[in-house]
């Protein structure tokens, strides 16, 4: 699980500027280690265009290799066969989704000690925990976390896969990972970057670089 966590890109039409399944295939040449199909906010595809949109996403990520996990739509992630979900804290209950899925993976949001101990007895996977930094894909995001809940997490003994998220840069990628994350997830220093396959490159790089 840690190593699909170092440079996870988690995307739907809404963040991208270009045609999504272009951000996708160069994210996955740039060495994106998962994919998360994020649907959400102003405009976002509904019914069919949303499943067919989740399809084309999930055959690249097939081709490359790479998990695809469905965020919120535990529907969608049923019918497309869905490497894994994510649920928030607000979405349908970790503990009943991992009744659903069997063993494919289950990712959930976790903003306090607490809430990753449930979401470990829950039977998550991973959690995501942010946002790290103030977010501009979010917009009922959180108030801002920084690193110290990471690392209260890792002192306290939370031993689950962490991904850290929320306005993470490259430049910010090696200290999510010194405090305690196994990886980044990130839409925007990706989605909305100059070059799509370099800027993942640099984002793993410098996680990879991070975690010796
Ligand atoms: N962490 C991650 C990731 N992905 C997410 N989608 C979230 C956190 C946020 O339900 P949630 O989940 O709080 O909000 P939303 O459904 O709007 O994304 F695993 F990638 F780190
Ligand atoms: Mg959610």
């Amino acid at each position: 699980m840690r190593r699909y966590l170092r440079m996870y890109l988690v995307v739907g039409s809404v963040n991208c500027r270009e045609s999504p399944l272009r951000v996708v295939e160069e994210a996955l040449n740039g060495g994106a280690t998962m994919i998360q199909f994020r649907e959400k906010g102003p405009g976002a595809l509904t019914g069919e265009a949303k499943l067919a949109l989740a399809l084309e996403l999930q055959a690249a990520c097939r081709r490359a290799g790479v998990p695809f996990i469905v965020n919120d739509d535990v529907e969608l992630a049923a019918r497309i066969g869905a490497d894994g979900i994510h649920v928030g804290q607000d979405d349908e209950s970790a503990g009943a989704v991992r009744a659903r899925i069997g063993n494919r993976i289950l990712g959930v949001s976790a903003h306090t000690v607490k809430e990753a101990r449930t979401a470990l007895l829950h039977g998550a996977d991973y959690i995501g925990v942010g946002p790290i930094y103030p977010t501009i894909s979010k917009e009922d995001a959180r108030p801002v976390q920084g690193m110290r809940v990471i690392e209260e997490m890792r002192s306290q003994g939370i031993r689950l896969p962490i991904v850290g998220i929320g306005g993470i840069t490259a430049e910010r990628a090696g200290e999510v990972v010194r405090a305690g994350a196994d990886g980044v997830a990130v839409i925007s220093a990706v989605t909305q970057a100059e070059n799509v396959r370099t800027a993942t490159a640099e984002l793993l790089k410098q996680v990879t670089e991070a975690a010796l």
